[in-house]
């Protein structure tokens, strides 16, 4: 059997490479870029792979993407239309979620930025906190990350709210799904994380008339893709004190241009797409269980819906 990898950054090639040949080591693994020569591989595994992965390798049965999104695949004009798409399931990256949501969670429910600001100020001052019973969390997308998420925020006390394509039963959280209820969702979201993945149907979702139906005073955190958001919208609320906060980890252009808003705004809290970064050696574990069952004939999880896009 014959597995190549693709990604634009060489580090992460050397790593797939060392963990998949330790894990199938009667596979032959190895590494492709364009410009390389044409070969042949049973199954590929990469990150942005370009159309000219799939005219110069041949033989490929299915694509399995290093990370939990596949708008990076999907959006390739050259992905053939017929070839299965496998994504990462969790492989660690939900834990990492749940600690990057429940931190900003915390700060903003605890009101660390005005404490913080007082302290450049020398102030000392005991502030208020919301009462916890009327600060809704939202987490709209409950799929393997966005149900951990919620689990981790509902286990901290905060009355946490979900949102879904399809109608879903969570225990503790209070389930909303399609476009009738969204409106009723948005209303009770103090904060409002998006883990959503980037398809037709979310693209550009989150402009003007979506914030206006967030409580006055909410906050934004996207974790999930940043084409999901129409940027001068999210700025104008912003810039007018409507939404009083926006913790951004996924951007349209990444890096995020240097000259870009987003950057000195405020109310703009930054990362890097950090928000759980695939973790290679749990990841390739993953797949190489998917692959040795792919060769049994036995079906896998976490198959991608072209028609849906995730
Ligand atoms: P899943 O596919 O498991 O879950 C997707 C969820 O979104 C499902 O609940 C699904 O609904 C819901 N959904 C999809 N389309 C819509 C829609 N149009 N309206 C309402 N709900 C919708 O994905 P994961 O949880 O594994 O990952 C989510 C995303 O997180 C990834 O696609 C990726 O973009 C992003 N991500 C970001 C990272 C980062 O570091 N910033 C790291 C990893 C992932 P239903 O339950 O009905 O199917
Ligand atoms: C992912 C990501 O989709 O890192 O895994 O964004």
């Amino acid at each position: 059997m014959r597995i190549v990898i693709s990604h634009p950054k060489a580090a992460n090639r050397e790593l797939w490479c060392a963990e998949m040949t330790t894990l199938l080591p009667g596979a032959t693994v190895f590494a492709w870029q364009p410009g390389d020569p044409p070969g042949q591989a049973d199954y590929a595994i990469g990150w942005h792979p370009g159309a000219a992965l799939f005219t110069a390798v041949s033989g490929i049965k299915a694509f399995f993407s290093s990370g939990a999104g596949v708008d990076h695949v999907l959006g390739e004009p050259g992905y053939p239309a017929d070839l299965p798409l496998i994504r990462l399931e969790d492989a660690g990256m939900a834990r990492q979620m749940a600690e990057y949501c429940i931190y900003e969670v915390i700060r903003i429910y605890h009101q660390r930025e005005r404490y913080e600001q007082q302290q450049r100020q020398h102030v000392w001052r005991e502030l208020e906190p919301p009462p916890r019973t009327g600060f809704g969390v939202g987490v709209m997308g409950l799929g393997v990350l966005g149900a951990a998420v919620a689990g981790a925020l509902s286990g901290l006390g905060y009355p946490v709210r979900g949102y879904s394509r399809s109608p879903r039963e969570i225990a503790g959280i209070a389930c909303f799904s399609g476009d009738a209820e969204l409106p009723r969702f948005l209303a009770g979201c103090r904060v409002l994380i998006l883990m959503l993945p980037l398809t037709a149907a979310t693209t550009a979702l989150v402009g003007r008339d979506f914030l206006a139906q967030l409580p006055a005073g909410a906050h934004l955190v996207n974790v999930a893709r940043g084409a999901l958001i129409i940027e001068d919208d999210l700025l104008a609320a912003l810039d007018s004190g409507r939404l009083a906060g926006a913790t951004l980890d996924v951007f349209g252009q990444e890096p995020l241009p240097g000259g870009h808003r987003f950057w000195d705004h405020p109310r703009v809290r930054i990362t890097p797409h950090v928000a759980a970064i695939t973790l290679v050696a749990e990841s390739a574990r993953q797949v190489a269980a998917k692959i040795s069952k792919l060769e049994l004939g036995e079906p896998v999880s976490g198959l991608v819906d072209r028609s849906r896009g995730y």
